[in-house]
């Protein structure tokens, strides 16, 4: 029941299942509405404390975010192998096949602040948390399989370098300025990073669609206590795709909150994402022979040389129920590893084992914060340390020490030689120093193998990429410097730059500390579009019709996208809907305004001739269109709706547009539509 006020204001109180109102401490609360003051007009009363209790609450509700990863969304789900790897890991996860193991998956991006846009040119991390039935592992990657520093006490420069200037807050999610591009052109060993972030890499087209690597080299060792060197990546099964540089700046527009969109649909649609888990596993004889040192992070082992192997598969299945209680509280840590797992001496990974505790105490205000739901590990804890802030799991027992001569079970937990933890016995010895050794000198070799890895396509929009960035820099030293450095990766490249950036001469090449190795063989594992999934599915299309719209095809259409395992979204003058040919009203999902074609992997425009004429006034309609030209997108259509291209500027079609009727199905459509884009098409935006 409502109850009416004599000031007006609403009232909704408990009662026909709607609980009653409390205070924290659990006192129930009369009026919500308004504060307690003396008189109609008078000032508040101090003892209100409902109201203390509220804005206290209130004022309060922020933790800091992430310094780096703030922007990040995350889901549950689980890991499965598929056989046991127990001769080269006694890791518990990896021992039985088809034995799942919960997981919690993170995806980010690096340098936006939490309210970022999505579709900010980065890197991605990708945080895995499993929680093993021997403790919780914390594979804590990204999508890029290098990183730009090879010693962690850089970390905190690039960092800065990259996030907003400090004098002005800003540019913010967005590494096209001086400071970046100073620091990048002054420290080499970025360049290969440079080269992926560059590339279509750096703007998946959503977490589904994109890679995850482990980045360093670990160890895995087996219970005779044997080790084997490994590198991890995740393989979407999904496929790899990017958006256009063009099309990012406009989603960013149009839904900054697209990745975590995408994530969220496609887990409550039950079309689940998942990666197999892949392995690079060689000895120190490998090691050895490797032209690079596998202790460098900004240097990969390519596939070709050393073949991934299938192991496992991770499945995302549950969205949160608390977007704060999880996605943010979650407390990756990289020393997080479980007996079978160990550390190699990577200076990068050694820095993170010291950084990442240290940062959830800052971020989560408490040692406790393991005992958070979805930090805490599935399987029993056992120890002594108690006490500290917002302690919510308390031991019982009399006994906060061991040794101790309190008998079982009050003396509480002990060692356990067999199972416990047994870190590797790596021989180590040498004299104190900081330097960095020769073995990781070479700065240029594996960019210039990243670069000629890719297609022609690539190679472009990582030139324009370079020329976009460096074109933001107000500093023109900047742009001649890093352009003289990619001069060591490949000269075309650095030509191309610098004609886009306008340079009246090529700059001096930067010296090398080594001579760039120029014959590396290309890796086609490293190209998107060579590696292409061949499948539309879990791709979306936006059929942009108007009131008289065909409704047969528009039903062909829904199961022919259906059978492609693909979404299809309908996009309107209102959003009430339209009324289709056969007199059917059919719901529509966006307003055209809200629904760009930027947000779908294909498009189709089904009108009517006065339909078409009717939307080409508006300025939404016509950039659908002219959009998913721009960006090489598939758009199937109906002789009708032509005025519409027209309006938009374009005179004929490619083979990119698909004319329904004529034997032409909505199947074929969604069959072309498998090319993700028609590369062929001239005179387009990227
Ligand atoms: Fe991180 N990194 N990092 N990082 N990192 C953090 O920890 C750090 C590096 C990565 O979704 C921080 O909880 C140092 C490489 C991901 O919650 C912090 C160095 C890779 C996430 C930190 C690196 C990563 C982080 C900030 C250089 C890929 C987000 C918030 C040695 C292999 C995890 C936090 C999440 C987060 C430190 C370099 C991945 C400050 C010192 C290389 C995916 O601890």
């Amino acid at each position: 029941m409502d109850i009416e006020t004599a000031g007006g204001e609403t009232h909704q109180v408990a009662g026909d299942g709607r609980p009653t109102l409390t205070t924290k401490q659990g006192i129930p609360v009369a009026d919500d509405q308004n504060t307690l003051r003396i008189g109609e007009r008078g000032p508040a009363a101090l003892e209100d404390f409902h109201f203390r209790e509220k804005i206290f609450h209130f004022d309060h509700e922020r933790i800091p975010e992430r310094v780096v990863h703030a922007r990040g969304f995350g889901a549950h789900g689980f890991f499965e192998p598929y056989e046991s790897l127990a001769e080269i890991t006694r890791a518990d996860l990896f021992q039985r096949p088809g034995e799942r193991t919960e997981a919690f998956v993170r995806f980010s991006t690096v340098a936006g602040n939490k309210g970022s846009t999505d579709l900010a040119r980065d890197v991605r991390g990708f945080a895995v948390k499993l929680y093993t039935r021997e403790g919780n592992w914390d594979l804590v990657g990204n999508n890029i399989p290098v990183f730009f520093i090879q010693d962690a006490i850089k970390f905190p420069d690039v960092i800065h370098a990259a996030k907003q200037e400090p004098d002005r807050g800003f540019p913010q999610a967005q590494t096209a300025h001086d400071n970046f591009w100073d620091l990048a052109s002054l420290m080499p060993e970025t360049t290969h990073m440079l080269m992926w972030i560059m590339s279509d890499r750096a703007i998946p087209r959503s977490f589904r669609f994109m890679q995850g690597f482990g980045v360093h080299t670990f160890r895995f060792v087996n219970a005779a206590g044997k080790s084997t060197f490994v590198k991890f990546h995740w393989k979407p099964k999904q496929g790899l795709q990017s958006v256009l540089w063009n099309e990012a700046v406009k989603i960013s527009g149009a839904d900054p909150d697209f990745h975590r969109r995408d994530l969220w649909d496609a887990i409550t649609e039950g079309d689940l994402p998942e990666w197999e888990l892949c392995l690079q596993l060689f000895d120190d004889d490998f090691a050895d022979r490797f032209r690079f040192d596998v202790l460098d992070s900004t240097k990969i082992i390519p596939e070709e040389e050393l073949p991934t192997r299938p192991v496992g598969r991770l499945v995302l299945d549950r969205v949160v129920d608390n977007f704060f209680a999880e996605t943010e509280q979650v407390a990756f840590c990289t020393q997080n590893i479980v007996p079978g797992i160990d550390f190699t001496n990577d200076p990068l990974l050694q820095g993170r084992n010291f950084s990442y505790l240290d940062t959830q105490l800052k971020r989560l205000g408490s040692p406790n914060f393991t005992a958070l739901p979805v930090n805490a590990p599935r399987c029993p804890v056992a120890h002594f340390q108690q006490d500290g802030h917002m302690a919510m799991t308390n031991p019982t027992n009399r006994a906060n020490y061991e040794p101790n001569s309190w008998p079982a079970p009050m003396g509480g937990p002990r060692e356990d030689p067999a199972r416990g933890f047994p870190t590797f016995p790596q021989e180590a010895s040498g004299p104190k120093r900081r330097l960095r050794p020769e073995s990781f000198a070479d700065h240029y070799s594996q960019a210039r193998q990243f670069y000629v890895s890719q297609t022609d396509v690539e190679r472009r929009h990582i030139a324009d990429a370079f020329v976009f960035e460096l074109s933001k820099c107000e500093r023109p030293q900047i742009r001649s410097r890093m352009v003289g450095g990619l001069r060591n990766v490949d000269e075309e490249l650095a030509r191309t730059v610098a004609e886009g950036l306008g340079l009246r001469e090529l700059p001096e090449t930067v010296p090398a500390a080594r001579p760039p190795i120029r014959e590396l063989a290309p890796s086609p594992a490293l190209s998107i579009l060579r590696n292409g999934p061949k499948t539309f599915a879990g791709r979306r299309i936006g059929v942009l019709a108007t009131d008289g719209a065909d409704a047969a095809l528009v039903a062909d259409l829904r199961t022919a996208v259906a059978a492609e395992r693909a979404t299809m979204k309908l996009i309107a003058p209102v959003v009430g809907g339209i009324e289709a040919s056969d007199g059917t009203w059919l719901a529509a999902d966006h307003k055209i305004d809200g629904g760009p074609s930027v947000l779908f992997d294909a498009v189709v425009v089904l009108t009517t001739k006065e339909g078409a004429a009717a939307i080409s006034r508006l300025p939404a309609a016509r950039d659908f269109v002219a959009d998913a030209y721009a960006h090489r997108k598939f758009i199937g259509y109906t002789e009708d709706a032509t005025g519409l291209f027209a309006a938009a500027g374009m005179h004929g079609v490619d083979d990119g547009f698909v004319l329904f009727g004529n034997g032409t199905s909505a199947t074929d459509f969604l069959t072309r539509c498998r090319l993700l884009r028609y590369w062929d098409r001239t005179a387009a935006a990227g």
